[in-house]
């Protein structure tokens, strides 16, 4: 089979040092025209062929879209491309310095033009099936997207050592049409502390913000707490598609409640607690090795 050749990314050790540091980066023009294209393509693809893994989330005056899709990689060939090209898993794996990146999850999260619903702040680590500090959040937009609309981070939060709850103390901003299933599903460990109220804490938090063009990719660490702010108005869609990606030593956790299965799912049985994910390729996939 005939591979396209591809650039190693244009990472600089100071972007790497910087994501230890801080736990978030933005890297600057590491997706070529090629790449783009597939994540335009794949993103308009995910969103206008949702499936039972999609949810639709508005502000809480029930206006504004934002479409939570999971796994769009699945259904979507030239998203499948972009996560099979290498680059995002080598990008994960040069910010874990890891020999290997294994596929965790991939969502997109498409907001219409219109008022934009804020993203609460959360931590992604309760909904997944995986523990430890080898995880980084590659996100990815196909549109300018301006610092209050992106995801924001708490510096820092990748290093405060706390697995937060799925739920948080702040009162939602925004409103799921599933709601009620979620409320009703326990989702994650229901012993875990509150997520804090950033949002209305906001000078009790160093929050870094970043002003993202299509092109760059923002790196942040999977125990990271992000949110991102909302709009009455925006003439422009913000969307975008982030994948998660795990090394090899972070390990399996199963928790007491929902969370989001591994992608390829289990086909050699239960994986069992404290597995480190190099052990079960086939339920998260290897998306680059050196
Ligand atoms: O794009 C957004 O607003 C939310 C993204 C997010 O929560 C994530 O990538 O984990």
């Amino acid at each position: 089979m005939l591979r396209r050749v591809r650039s190693p990314p244009a990472i600089r050790e100071e972007d790497i040092a910087a994501y230890k540091r801080d736990g978030a980066v933005v890297l600057r023009g590491v997706l070529d025209a090629g790449t783009l294209a597939l994540l335009e393509a794949g993103v308009e693809a995910a969103y206008s062929t949702r499936d039972h893994r999609h949810s639709i989330v508005r502000t809480a005056d029930g206006t504004g879209e934002t479409i939570v899709g999971q796994y769009p990689s699945q259904s979507s060939p030239s998203l499948a491309a972009l996560v099979g090209s290498g680059l995002p898993g080598e990008i994960a794996a040069r910010m874990m310095g890891t020999q290997s990146a294994q596929l965790v999850l991939d969502q997109i999260f498409y907001k219409s033009p219109g008022p934009i619903a804020p993203t609460p702040w959360h931590q992604d680590t309760p909904f997944l099936r995986v523990r430890g500090e080898q995880m980084v959040r590659v996100w990815l937009c196909c549109d300018p997207s301006p610092a209050d609309l992106t995801v924001q981070v708490v510096r820092g939060s990748h290093r405060w050592n706390v697995v937060y709850n799925t739920r948080t103390m702040a009162t939602s901003p925004v409103l799921s049409e599933r709601k009620d299933e979620f409320e009703a599903a326990q989702l994650g460990d229901a012993f875990l502390p509150l997520v804090p109220d950033i949002a209305a804490n906001k000078d009790s938090f160093d929050i870094m913000r970043f002003d993202v063009e299509p092109g760059d990719a923002l790196i942040f660490q999977g125990n990271m707490l992000h949110g991102a702010d909302g709009r009455d108005w925006y003439d422009h869609a913000r969307r975008a598609f982030a994948m998660l990606w795990g090394g090899p030593e972070l390990r399996h956790h199963r928790s007491e409640g929902k969370t989001f299965p591994p992608p390829g799912g289990e086909p050699d049985g239960p994986i069992p607690d404290g597995d480190p994910l190099r052990l079960h390729p086939a339920s998260f996939p290897v998306g680059w090795s050196a």
